[in-house]
């Protein structure tokens, strides 16, 4: 088996927890007052936020030798953000935003990278985060009040604060097929991906999953390899992007008013507006029940939608994604548009999602039906037929075999706990996050969890993260917890860690938010549920980006309620 990812680091040989040599560091330990791991988007905001407007002393460590997270890591072709580029950005540098120039309504991998490293550069940040190194330890020191990080590189650090913003999604999944170890060509994970181009061309390539990443590749698959099997366990609900190239003026017009557009997309649940670049209410219906109008509209909505793509379907109407009979009234139209593009009624009705709308992550796509009309495409499922095991030659069904030359794992991420519960991370007592989470998550706001003191997370499970605007959701977290620090820097507190009880208090909040979303009516990487054996446990934060903000609020206000704050000595 050939398997290469963007550096030596591969993600899946992260020991899980408890397996990391702790005793093998003998270099000096470098001290600063915050270290942040993870230099994605979250990483790069607590850093600006911490070391340019407070005055910290701040050390960013990352795996990857660049900045940019899931955009450095999910290298393959055709991938994109499902965020417009214009509201997919970060807020907290007018220069970053006025400077750097978008050119799709959808940004491509390439160009969100390329931002990333601009950012970098524009704020001169590179000085302060040691790339090529994997955090694999952090433990806090109850006596000391601080906390040491060791890397896979041998480096130790110490501080006193610690904040994680390793990734919501940053962990692939490799299923544990048998075999795949024998298999004698070449291997690939989207989630990481070689920089090195990988050609398709003249190869018999059998890709598993269709998800967001495997809808975005199969159609670059396709149109290069000799032959795609295109494995498919589950159909997605996936929508045209309609991606294009900016129109003059539509930048200018937001980038006139950024702070004011911002401001209105915080209002809304998703920290995103369906559109910002065609203000055209005319295209949805959003005030309106799907079920209360008739036919005739609700269609015209529907294909107003699908002809705007992007979000417009999601926003149709205002009861979409949490009415199960509204959901089915999307289904029945997706089923409808498949049809006309899919020629094959067999492949067709494969296609067909089975599951609400919106209970998995909905898709958007470029051109992904067309593909299963080139002769060269043939739709697997792997639900009737499952994958048994890949020979030296290819994948083994239980009724078939694919001869194949390469195989693409577009299989996802270990989501939302993966990277922490991989990490060996050791709070007060020598206590284990992982074994903590063992049942599920539990945090209190997804910032910080019982017995970890002055360990903060990004992007962790229980706020909104992938829920909303990842950029922006990380944005206020790392601006609330920048916050939390110098405030207990200015008291002179030593700890800050949450109570139990108001741990279990916004567990439970999360899970009844959950219960009453379509999400819980199925199974999905929000659910831990891609995962075998991982608990089933709603691992987001589902009342939306503006409440979640409200509460983070109204906590700090009331002197950081739930929380312990002890003074030092
Ligand atoms: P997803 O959305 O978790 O998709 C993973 C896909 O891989 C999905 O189709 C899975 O089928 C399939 N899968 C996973 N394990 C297997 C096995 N063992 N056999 C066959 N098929 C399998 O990950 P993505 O990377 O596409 O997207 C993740 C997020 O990134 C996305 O939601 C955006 O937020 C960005 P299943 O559906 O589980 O039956």
């Amino acid at each position: 088996m050939l398997y290469k990812a963007p550096t030596m680091a591969i993600v899946a040989a992260v020991p899980l927890q408890g397996e990391s040599d702790l005793s093998g560091n003998s270099g000096a330990i470098q001290e600063f007052d915050v270290l942040v791991v993870g230099a994605g988007f979250g990483g790069l905001a607590m850093l600006h936020k911490l070391r340019d407007e407070l005055g910290y002393r701040v050390r960013v460590i990352e795996a990857g030798s660049g900045p940019g997270g899931t955009w450095y890591w999910n290298r393959y072709p055709g991938a994109r953000c499902d965020v417009e580029s214009l509201q997919y950005s970060m807020s907290f540098s007018d220069e970053l935003q006025q400077e750097w120039e978008w050119t799709e309504r959808f940004a491509a991998q390439p160009d969100i990278l390329a931002y990333a490293e601009f950012a970098i550069e524009r704020l001169d940040m590179a000085k302060d985060i040691d790339f090529g190194r994997r955090a694999t330890s952090a433990v806090f020191d109850e006596e000391a009040g601080n906390w040491t990080l060791e890397t896979d590189t041998g480096e130790s650090y110490r501080a006193r604060w610690l904040v994680m913003a390793a990734g919501p999604l940053s962990t692939p999944n490799f299923p544990s097929f048998p075999g795949l170890e024998n298999f004698k060509g070449e291997v690939y994970h989207s989630g990481a991906w070689p920089a090195d181009p990988v050609s398709f061309m003249g190869k018999r390539v059998a890709q598993i999953g269709t998800g967001s990443s495997g809808i975005q590749i199969a159609p670059m698959i396709a149109k290069d390899a000799d032959q795609l099997y295109l494995m498919q366990r589950t159909a997605s609900h996936t929508v045209p992007a309609r991606n294009r190239p900016l129109r003059p003026g539509e930048q200018e017009q937001i980038k006139a008013h950024y702070n004011d557009y911002r401001a209105s997309w915080k209002e809304t649940i998703g920290a995103t507006l369906w559109s910002s670049i065609v203000p055209d209410e005319k295209i949805v219906a959003y005030e309106k029940s799907a079920l209360e109008v008739g036919e005739e509209e609700r269609r015209a909505v529907f294909e107003r939608a699908w002809a705007f793509g992007g979000y417009a379907l999601h926003r149709s109407f205002k009861d979409i994604l949490s009415i199960p009979e509204a959901s089915d009234l999307v289904n029945a139209f997706i089923r409808e548009k498949i049809a006309e593009v899919v020629k094959d009624p067999k492949t067709a009705e494969l296609l067909t999602p089975k599951h609400y709308y919106g209970v998995k992550r909905v898709i958007l796509d470029t051109d992904y039906y067309e593909i299963f009309n080139r002769p060269n495409v043939t739709l697997v499922d792997v639900k009737s037929d499952p994958i048994v095991e890949m020979t030296e030659t290819g994948v083994k069904t239980w009724d078939g075999f694919y001869e194949v030359d390469m195989i693409v794992l577009a299989t996802g991420f270990d989501a939302m706990t993966g990277s922490l519960i991989r990490m060996n991370i050791r709070g007060r007592g020598g206590r284990v996050l992982g074994d903590d989470w063992k049942d599920g998550p539990r945090t209190y706001l997804g910032i910080m969890a019982t017995g970890f003191p002055n360990m903060f997370m990004i992007g962790g499970p229980q706020s909104c993260s992938a829920l909303a605007n990842v950029i922006t959701a990380n944005e206020q977290q790392a601006d609330w917890i920048a916050e939390c620090i110098a405030h207990c820097d200015e008291r002179k507190i030593a700890t800050i860690e949450t109570t139990d009880e108001a741990q279990d208090g916004w567990v439970n909040h999360v899970n009844e938010l959950a219960d009453k979303t379509i999400f819980t009516k199925g199974d999905s990487w929000y659910l831990g549920s891609n995962i075998p054996g991982k608990p089933r446990a709603f691992l987001l934060y589902a009342g939306g980006f503006p409440a979640y903000k409200q509460h983070c609020e109204a906590i700090a206000a009331k002197g950081y309620e739930g929380f312990v704050l002890s003074a030092a000595g």
